[in-house]
């Protein structure tokens, strides 16, 4: 299923002069408070996510999963489904692929659809979570931390091979994130953990090419629900550290224990040059990976407003790996990314809207009630006008949902792939 240009410019007439008189509205405000509208339009335009290949079909508890009708059942299907996205957003410029789950068969056809659809390969994220057919060693009890060297070395060359499968699709970056830990008190050891997972690392940090960077992600709790390895930023941190240069803490917003002030954690990573990599989706209780922005989007805006000054202000970090991780498991999974796409941009663009001046004065006048005034005044815009400014300047859709729908893309997926397909992967 390809969606075409002209039929989204087609589609887009529907909408084109209703946006047209939000647009000059709000640029004519925006223009007033001398804001470059031109730029504020570009940056949202510039700024592209990936699709984790592994949020494309329904996803699932272990309570169950109900299916959804044309999911995405090889590697190709899934890069025609993030091609729908971008050609819709035009924010969805890259895929991050989860081995062993996506190996390619045929590396020129997979280069060629990415080309196709205008998509490059983000992170490539290993997987020693789950035990392999026909693998010699189980990671029951871990995988880099565990106590068996025969288990720890079979971890470390996955990684390494998950770098060369990478390495052939032009990606630059590998994604770890760790199961690893226990489920009672008494069960391991904290320090030989700990220590074996940095020495696992080390090797898998040694073994990438010059140009990749090494992200570890951590999470608190979840498969084990005494202790996890890497459970916070500060340990993630510490081991980027001791990895080297190239190696850094990845954030998913998910990742935290409940009211974790998570702005805070990306101002420190970023003061420090260790922001490498985000996971972006929202939560009620713990990584729910729900649709972005669908339960905190206040949250969201004051972690991008660190992002954006990050940015601006701290070179020693480099430009952050932007991923969305999220699972649907009741909404069509190419409508729920398209939301968490809008959210992203809306609190991008929001942020960017913070008067930075006026702010510091505040602050330095210790005028609390002001400084407040000014970041709540930018998110109080609603900035939607400007994301689609933003999409209708790279060929995208005004309205990607309405769009989507209006051109019946699940309709022909469900034609195309059956009813009960099955999405590889989780
Ligand atoms: C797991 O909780 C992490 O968020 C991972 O980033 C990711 O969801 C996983 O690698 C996909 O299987
Ligand atoms: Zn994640
Ligand atoms: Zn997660």
């Amino acid at each position: 299923m390809i969606v075409n240009k002209s039929d989204i410019a087609s589609d887009n007439q529907k909408s084109l002069q209703d946006h047209q008189d939000k647009f000059d509205f709000l640029a004519n405000s925006l223009a007033k408070s001398e804001i470059n509208v031109d730029d504020l339009v570009n940056k949202l335009a510039n700024f592209q996510v990936a699709i984790p290949s592994w949020a494309l079909g329904a996803g699932g508890t272990r309570f169950g999963r109900f299916s959804y009708g044309g999911e995405p059942g090889t590697l190709e299907q899934k890069m025609d489904d993030v091609g729908v996205i971008h050609s819709l957003t035009q924010t969805a410029g890259a895929i991050s692929l989860h081995i062993p789950w996506d190996i390619p068969t045929d590396y020129e056809a997979i280069k060629q659809k990415a080309a196709q659809h205008d998509l490059i390969f983000d992170a490539v994220n290993s997987n020693t979570f789950q035990d392999q057919k026909d693998a010699k060693e189980s990671y029951r009890y871990g995988s880099l931390s565990n106590t068996s060297d025969a288990a720890r070395d079979q971890a470390v060359q996955h990684n390494i091979d998950v770098i060369k499968i990478g390495e052939k699709l032009g990606s630059k970056s590998l994604t770890v994130w760790l199961a690893d830990g226990i489920n009672f008190p008494g069960q391991g050891n904290f320090q030989s953990a700990l220590q074996h997972t940095e020495d696992s690392l080390k090797k898998i940090y040694n073994s990438m090419p010059e140009d990749w960077s090494l992200f570890i992600e951590y999470k608190p709790y979840e498969p084990n629900f005494y202790s996890t390895v890497i459970q916070d930023w500060g340990t993630s941190f510490m081991l980027a550290n001791a990895c080297g240069d190239r190696a850094y803490t990845l954030v998913d917003l998910g990742h935290h224990l409940p009211n974790t002030n998570i702005e805070q954690i990306v101002a420190t990573l970023m003061l420090k040059g260790k922001l490498g990599g985000f996971h972006f989706n929202d939560s009620k209780y713990g990584d729910d990976d729900l649709t972005v922005g669908s339960i905190k989007p206040y949250a969201l805006f004051l972690i991008f407003n660190e992002l954006v000054q990050g940015m601006q202000h701290n070179p020693q970090n480099p430009y952050p790996a932007w991923m969305i991780d999220a699972s649907h498991n009741i909404k069509d999974p190419l409508e729920d990314l398209i939301q968490s796409l809008e959210a992203i941009q809306e609190a991008y663009a929001k942020a960017m809207l913070i008067d930075q001046n006026k702010l510091r004065e505040a602050q330095a006048a210790h005028d609390v009630a002001l400084c407040q005034e000014i970041i709540q005044s930018a998110y109080r815009i609603d900035v939607r006008p400007l994301l689609e400014k933003a999409r209708l300047a790279r060929g995208g859709a005004l309205s990607p949902i309405q769009t989507y729908r209006n051109l019946k893309v699940r309709e022909t997926l469900i034609k195309e792939r059956g009813l009960h397909s099955v999405a590889s992967g989780l």
